[in-house]
């Protein structure tokens, strides 16, 4: 039997402002396929080649060169909501420009081959799985190797018709993964480090597979079921073990609500044993159970004490329970803030903790223009800082989906530049409506029935003004900014009541309104994006700041701490002459 040779493309996205794109974000979908491939199908899986996986984005010639020189059959793409266009595009060219015959399969969240018309639209894709991959991978391999015919009926494969008319799909959730794809999969991993020595490494790290809630702004397990499966006969500690030896250190905690289970607790603690022996475990990320219990206090307690994450954070999405209700939130902000100010109490002295950050969600059903200014209120208040995230609506979340949801809350949604959390390629507004191939240009929510798509431009325009004012880089949240509320709020409402802020309203909702890009251009033609209109000002109004400040009678060493910062914005003024 001939080995077939199999390059898995999965490209993070460079554009993020969010992510330091040197690092390397590793896809673990390959060791999930072939761990469960060796399981399945012993004696066939020393026939599947995985090459290292190709992590940063390739055109199409230079993916068709690696086809080339490393003699490749299939081409296996996940796509994702950050990568699917840039993966498309990659991947239509490279069939004309290989001398064989390949084979392309995709999958991942963003992998909608049953709905859109996929089978038209992208010709040059031989398969697209939807949802778990692991038994579709398992067929189609089966196929490939000549093994057995792959049947119709598999489950979370998009068959079609000869005549591509016809749809044939069926989701399947799978289960029976009780196993570790890192420990499976041991030689490739230790092969895609070797391949990216030198870089940054950050390694998704699940232990639990799906969500049991349906908050309707996402898609988690292809938003097509809300079943869960926790690995159980794993030994969690061989695990971790292994992620130590093989200095895996920089971890997504990619489970949906860790801290659901006891088990948590017990691998977290592994992996703090192993921080006390130097090993510098950190998390970029975690998703945390949603309901407070004593798993989860433990859990955001360890995650502090052993400085897991310069980003400690809790996932509010809104404080107000009406909107949480909205989007089908479990959980409230009432027991989130509790823990929040409980870890404060613990560790301000002990650990100078003075920053949890609080994530957020702008455009949410039920939200309105002051319910959002009451959210942010609330969390600057009381020593939080906001991450606010705008809603990209994903192709299998409810609020895409579901007619009735969308129609109970009016929800309108469209194609729009996301310039609060991307990079944008552009010198002005007119250069980045015109790049749509590098631009990130993503279906969001633009109003519901509790605010207009003028309420949304307000919305983002606020929570710039206010991340730029209270600089989450400059001062403590906790022990500064929310003692010192009383003298901030005053002054925030002040600028907001400004000429300038007005013109930057106008000009802003303008171009939403005809680019669908929430952004202006400054007086010297440059698209000032990531609060660089709220630094101008800012500088433009500092007279006001310094009465603002004498009303409010602020201490005069508060007040330097905060005008020495925004005095640095004064050279910016110009940025809004008119
Ligand atoms: C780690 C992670 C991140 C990391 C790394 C992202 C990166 N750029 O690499 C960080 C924290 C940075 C991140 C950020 C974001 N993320 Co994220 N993230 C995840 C997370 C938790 C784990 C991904 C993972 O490795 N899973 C394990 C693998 C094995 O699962 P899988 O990807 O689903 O793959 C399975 C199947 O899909 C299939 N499959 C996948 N690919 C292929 C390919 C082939 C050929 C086959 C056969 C099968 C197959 O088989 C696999 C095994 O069953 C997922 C949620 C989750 N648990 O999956 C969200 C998730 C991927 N993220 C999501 C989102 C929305 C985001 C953000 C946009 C959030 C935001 N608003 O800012 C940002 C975007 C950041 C950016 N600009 O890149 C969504 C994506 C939805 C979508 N349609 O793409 C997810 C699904 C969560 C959700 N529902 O909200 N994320
Ligand atoms: S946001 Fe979190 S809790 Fe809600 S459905 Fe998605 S994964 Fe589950």
């Amino acid at each position: 039997m001939k080995p077939i040779n199999v390059a898995f493309y999965s490209p993070s996205l460079d554009k993020s402002i969010r992510i330091d794109y040197i690092e390397v974000m590793v896809n673990p979908t390959p060791y999930y396929l072939h761990a469960y491939f060796k399981k399945s199908q012993p004696k066939y899986a020393p026939y599947i080649v995985w090459k290292p996986s190709l992590l940063l984005g390739k055109s199409g010639e230079e993916l068709a060169k690696y086809i080339i020189e490393n003699d490749i059959d299939v081409v296996c793409a996940s796509v994702y909501i950050w990568n699917v266009q840039q993966v498309l595009h990659t991947l239509s060219t490279i069939k004309g420009l290989v001398n064989k015959p390949i084979k392309i399969v995709i999958g991942g969240p963003s992998c909608d081959g049953f709905n859109d018309e996929w089978n038209t639209k992208y010709p040059y894709i031989d398969k697209f799985v939807v949802g778990q991959g692991e038994k579709a991978w398992e067929a189609i391999a089966l196929d490939m190797l000549g093994v057995s015919a792959l049947s119709d009926q598999t489950t979370n494969i998009v068959h079609f018709s000869k005549d591509k008319k016809e749809t044939k799909y069926e989701f399947e959730f799978i289960r029976g993964i009780h196993y570790s794809p890192y420990l499976e999969c041991e030689d490739l991993v230790k092969e895609l480090i070797q391949t990216y020595e030198g870089h940054d490494m950050l390694w998704p790290y699940e232990t639990q597979r799906g969500c049991p809630y349906r908050c309707s702004f996402c898609d988690w397990n292809g938003g097509q079921s809300n079943k869960t499966q926790k690995r159980k006969e794993v030994d969690f500690v061989a695990e971790i073990d292994f992620l130590a030896r093989n200095k895996m250190y920089r971890l997504h905690i990619s489970d949906s609500n860790f801290g659901m289970w006891d088990v948590d607790v017990d691998i977290l603690k592994r992996i703090c044993y192993y921080k006390e022996q130097g090993h510098p475990f950190s998390f970029v990320s975690y998703g945390i159970s949603k309901f407070v219990n004593h798993n989860f206090r433990e859990i955001m307690r360890l995650i502090v004490k052993y400085d897991l994450t310069p980003w400690p954070k809790l996932s509010a999405q809104d404080v107000h329970p009406h909107v949480l209700k909205a989007i089908n939130r479990p959980g409230s902000w009432e027991d989130h803030k509790e823990v929040g100010l409980e870890l404060y109490k613990e560790f301000h002295e002990s650990k100078g903790l003075n920053k949890i950050y609080v994530e957020l969600i702008m455009g949410l059903p039920g939200q309105t223009y002051e319910s959002w200014i009451a959210t942010l209120d609330e969390i600057y208040s009381n020593g939080f800082i906001p991450r606010s995230y705008p809603f990209l609506i994903l192709s299998n979340a409810p609020a895409k989906y579901d007619l009735d949801y969308r129609s109970l809350h009016g929800i309108k949604d469209d194609l729009v530049y996301e310039v609060i959390d991307m990079g944008t390629t552009g010198k002005n507004v007119l250069e980045v409506y015109h790049n749509t191939a590098t631009n990130f240009l993503h279906c969001q929510i633009i109003s519901t029935n509790t605010f207009s798509e003028y309420d949304l431009v307000k919305m983002i325009m606020a929570d710039q003004l206010y991340r730029i004012m209270l600089s989450r880089n400059k001062w403590p949240a906790y022990g500064f900014i929310d003692v010192n509320w009383k003298h901030i709020k005053p002054m925030i409402t002040a600028l907001m009541s400004t000429s300038d802020y007005a013109f930057i309203l106008e000009q802003r909702y303008a171009n939403f309104m005809k680019y669908r890009i929430n952004a202006m251009d400054s007086a010297q033609d440059k698209i000032l994006v990531n609060g660089a209109d709220m630094s101008s000002l800012i500088g433009r109004n500092y007279d006001l700041i310094h009465q603002s400040f004498a009303e409010t009678n602020i201490d005069d060493s508060a007040a330097a701490k905060f005008l020495e910062v925004w005095d640095q914005f004064k050279p910016t003024a110009h940025w809004l002459n008119r």
